[in-house]
């Protein structure tokens, strides 16, 4: 009599999994599980063996040791059409199996838990599961792996049609093997993350030079979902997020009203929220095009909208807010002012009644997108991926924090007070804007935003035009040295009194005199920040 077909069932996620069964013992299918996939089956009335009757030997060590048996792996792994494996099938008593269906422990989804002890993660660590699902991939010639309930109905009705033929087969082993590498990934990531956070800080290199790079790099994204359109219509898009995303980033933010995100809108909330969080007083910046056209810090959150707004009123217009603390009533009804059109907001949180303000409007019910997202420093100093043509960049974020204490006050008029503190909002603000990057403020409050030139000197003429007669008296920040005098001759022309920027150039001397002939005050602080 001919062996019976055999399935082989072991899963965490049982969604959809009695219906696949069930069409499974329809097909002549003897169906083999582990414990509580067993009693699962059972309880939906699906004859079952345990695969410990088949094995003769019992999970042991509190289910760790379940299906790591040679009678397991040989009725995967073995090829009866081979005269030396079906030898070996027959000794050992093997009954292959045609079909292995197994999803793994939820790793990621234990270590997103808050607060996930580490022993709780590493029993979390499938063994068994991935041991079966590779075994059973290698074997696709002769079994078919199912990693996913997304599979069954398509597995099921080639089944029943009889074309479940070796490509597809062979579709479902690269299937598998994708699962497993990315299972694999998060534990690494995971790993490696626990034992940073044990390493003492001393230990940890800081300086880029000194890190360790792999050989190789291995991203592991999972598809969060597929974007109408990337920056233009004819471009198709998705947003793809790492397993291991730490709860601030863009990608873990929730949406609590209006349509859905689109490519730019992520893009734009990202930097929006990356530049606020740099702030420890309220904050509010209003992007465009990834840039802040407006920005601020205030004694209030709706001050400091205000201020946002008023940088760049025109500019503002579509623009994507950024704000660092809970939207409270008055700043809610500063962001629907009449004229005012904002795509997208990402703040820490919202009250209630601002929410509803927020959420009713007529223009904004249904149509905002308002983002809750956590604010921390957890995710700093994380890498930064770029893709160019044949490979990916990868850098440290310039986000390490820099203290005044580094900086040098380099001619003969020292910065004001008042100066020095607009230089500092300058500073920060300056780092988030495409080089070349010179940014007017003043009462901490950006005034003027040249952004992306090609020139710096552009960039100079451009802040003082966005900037206005509200230019006398205040600060500029530049993100990379002035090569010449000129730039520094334009924004004093524009009334600027004091510059920051990192120095570093030949010309240094040239242009500090230029300042000194001004009687303007400039600060180095040795750190550039390009932005490309
Ligand atoms: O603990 S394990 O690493 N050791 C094993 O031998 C083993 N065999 C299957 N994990 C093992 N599994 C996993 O158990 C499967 O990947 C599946 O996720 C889960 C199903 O267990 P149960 O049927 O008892 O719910």
């Amino acid at each position: 009599m001919a062996a019976p077909q055999r399935a082989l069932v072991s899963v965490s996620n049982k969604d959809g999994l009695d219906t696949f069964v069930k069409g499974l013992v329809d097909l002549g299918f003897e169906i083999l599980s582990t414990g509580g996939t067993r009693k699962y089956l059972e309880a939906a009335g699906i004859p079952v063996i345990d695969v410990t009757t088949y094995t003769e030997f019992p999970e042991i060590m509190d289910g760790r040791v379940k299906t790591l048996h040679p009678k397991v792996h040989g009725a995967i792994l073995g090829r009866p059409t081979l005269p030396s494996d079906a030898e070996a099938i027959a000794e050992h008593g093997i009954v292959p199996f045609q079909v292995v269906v197994c999803n793994l422990y939820p790793f990621e989804q234990t270590i997103a838990k808050p607060d996930v002890t580490i022993p709780e993660a590493i029993e979390q660590i499938d063994i068994g599961g991935p041991s079966m699902v590779r075994s059973a991939a290698k074997n696709h010639a002769h079994v078919a792996i199912v990693t996913s309930p997304g599979q069954y109905s398509d597995v099921l009705s080639r089944m029943r049609d009889d074309c479940m033929d070796e490509l597809f087969r062979r579709k479902l082993a690269a299937a598998a093997f994708e699962t497993t590498a990315t299972y694999d990934r998060a534990i690494a990531n995971y790993m490696a993350k626990i034992t940073a956070d044990e390493t003492p800080s001393s230990d940890a290199a800081t300086d880029p030079t000194e890190a360790h790079w792999d050989e190789s790099l291995t991203l592991s994204l999972r598809l969060k979902n597929t974007l109408r359109y990337g920056e233009n219509p004819h471009q198709r898009a998705a947003f793809y997020v790492e397993p291991n995303a730490p709860a601030t980033s863009i990608a873990h933010a929730e949406q609590l009203n209006g349509k859905e995100l689109s490519y730019n809108n992520l893009m734009d909330l990202d930097a929006a929220k990356t530049i606020v969080g740099d702030f420890d007083q309220p904050a509010a910046c209003v992007i465009k095009h990834n840039n802040p056209c407006g920005c601020a810090q205030a004694e209030s959150l709706a001050d400091a909208y205000e201020n946002a707004h008023a940088g760049d009123p025109v500019s503002a217009f579509g623009s994507i807010v950024g704000l660092n603390r809970t939207v409270d009533v008055a700043t809610a009804e500063c962001l629907c002012e009449p004229g005012r059109f904002i795509e997208a907001i990402v703040a820490p949180d919202y009250e209630p009644a601002a929410l509803e303000i927020l959420t009713t409007k007529p223009k904004w019910k249904n149509n905002v997108r308002l983002m809750k997202s956590v604010f921390s420093d957890e995710g700093k100093g994380a890498l930064e991926y770029r893709r160019v043509s044949g490979g990916l960049l990868v850098q440290d974020r310039d986000d390490l924090p820099q203290s005044d204490s580094d900086w040098k006050v380099v001619t003969a008029r020292k910065p004001t007070d008042a100066e020095l503190s607009d230089l500092r909002f300058a500073w920060k603000v300056c780092r988030h804007v495409k080089s070349n990057a010179i940014v007017f403020a003043k009462g901490g409050m950006l005034l003027g935003a040249g952004a992306g030139q090609m020139s710096r000197l552009d960039s100079c003429f451009i802040a003082g035009m966005k900037a206005g007669e509200r230019s006398a008296n205040a600060v500029v920040a530049s993100d990379a040295f002035f090569p010449f005098r000129d730039g520094i001759d334009e924004v004093q022309t524009a009334g600027i009194r004091a510059v920051i920027q990192p120095g570093g150039s030949r010309n240094d001397p040239e242009v500090i005199a230029a300042c000194n002939e001004h009687d303007m005050a400039m600060v180095f602080t040795g750190r550039r920040h390009f932005r490309h």
